[in-house]
């Protein structure tokens, strides 16, 4: 006992603080422009390398992405550090380069993931690319594809690649496009879309330029794909695991009504498209299999918002009323909400911020190293220009 008490008061000086629960206050928050000189084209995503806290990568849509200096503000321009822009198809408002990785040791293979739409015929491409260390960008001619998923429609591609705190790759796409998943891909787990998969890059199996992790849900269940981790997603647009409680956080972007935020978890079913947010939906296929649904955490109806755009949970220092608090966005509307969550539940989500004076859609959020959150933003207009910005400061 002498010696157990010590041991426990050190431990709780040591120990993260925890989260003040689902009920506690969120508050406001202010937004400042990164890069005010800057014009990007349609800025998809922004995302740190490991080792390298003084660049930002952004996506543009088109299949560029850019390293920015975050200690040159003022900078009116990115350095190219990859162009794919010719393998990349964006003919659609939902097509082009949407989503990239860094594999977890990137500083010692140099391997990075580019998830995008490609033509003729169309599919989306999950490719990896490796940095030349001569020149410190990646080699066009070290692309090697890991997956291709045909793409019936143009719409609905997704979709977030990215690494999970168990090393695993877990890649979201939608279920295929037009309206009212006709293909019944949501519900069916014999096919990719409409899922969020995971696959372990760090391996290779017969027929396959990666290897299926043991423990996912749908292994050695015929008539399946063991890629799947979870299904009946309409389409996950953006999604991000808290660094906090290990959470995957989803925003599944809504059809007739309903947008929607999950916790994304291993063999759950979200219920597109016999269900729309917590919701029966209409046009969804009679006679689907039952199932369990998992209702949302948070779902919003299409008077406050058309586009769900998931966020981040904030984890960062600088703005201690917001630590614990997930954020995620209306891209259309422009509206920011936060809701924060603990083992027994979610609260209510709280509008933190409205759009005023300024013309933001948000396309994405983005997370530093240091924990702090950025967004892109198209400025008005779906062709035009676009913009970074970051959570500056609470109310
Ligand atoms: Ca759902």
């Amino acid at each position: 006992m002498k010696t157990f008490l010590p041991l426990c008061a050190l431990l709780l000086a040591f120990a993260p603080p925890a989260d003040p629960g689902r009920q506690a206050a969120i508050p406001r928050i202010r937004l400042t422009r990164l890069f005010p000189q800057m014009e990007l084209l349609r800025p998809v995503q922004a995302l740190q390398a490991p080792g390298d806290d003084r660049g930002l990568f952004v996506l543009e849509q088109a299949g560029r992405v850019l390293r920015l200096d975050l200690q040159s503000p003022q900078a009116t321009e990115g350095v190219t550090w990859l162009d794919i822009r010719k393998q990349v198809n964006d003919q659609g408002n939902e097509e082009g380069l949407l989503s990239m990785a860094f594999h977890p040791k990137h500083r010692e293979n140099g391997f990075v993931y580019l998830y995008y739409t490609a033509s003729r015929p169309r599919r989306s491409e999950l490719t990896r690319f490796t940095v030349d260390k001569a020149t410190g960008r990646p080699d066009i001619a070290s692309a090697k594809v890991l997956l291709e998923v045909g793409q019936p429609y143009a719409n609905h591609n997704g979709g977030t690649v990215l690494f999970g705190p168990d090393g695993m790759l877990y890649l979201s796409l939608g279920d295929g496009g037009a309206a009212n998943d006709p293909q019944g891909h949501g519900q069916n787990p014999g096919s990719l879309l409409g899922k969020v998969i995971r696959i372990d890059v760090d391996r290779e199996e017969a027929g396959k330029a990666y290897a299926i992790p043991k423990d996912n849900p749908f292994v050695g269940v015929q008539g399946t794909r063991p890629e799947v981790w979870a299904l009946g997603l309409r389409n996950v647009w953006r999604m991000s695991f808290d660094r906090g409680s290990g959470r995957l956080f989803g925003g599944d972007v809504g059809q007739n009504a309903w947008e929607e935020i999950d916790i994304i978890e291993r063999g759950g079913n979200y219920g597109w498209n016999p269900r729309e947010g917590r919701h029966e939906f209409a046009g969804g296929k009679p006679g689907a299999a039952p199932a369990r649904f998992i209702d949302p955490i948070a779902e919003y109806g299409h008077s406050e918002g058309v586009s769900v755009t998931g966020g981040f949970v904030y984890r960062g220092e600088r703005l201690p009323t917001l630590r614990g608090v997930y954020l995620y966005a209306d891209y259309a509307f422009g509206t920011i909400w936060g809701l924060r969550c603990d083992a027994s539940g979610c609260g209510d989500p709280v509008v933190v911020w409205r759009r005023q004076g300024t013309r933001s859609m948000w396309s994405s959020f983005g997370e530093l190293h240091d924990g702090e959150l950025v967004l892109c933003a198209f400025d008005g207009t779906e062709s035009g220009p676009g913009s970074l910005w970051r959570i500056d400061a609470t109310e």
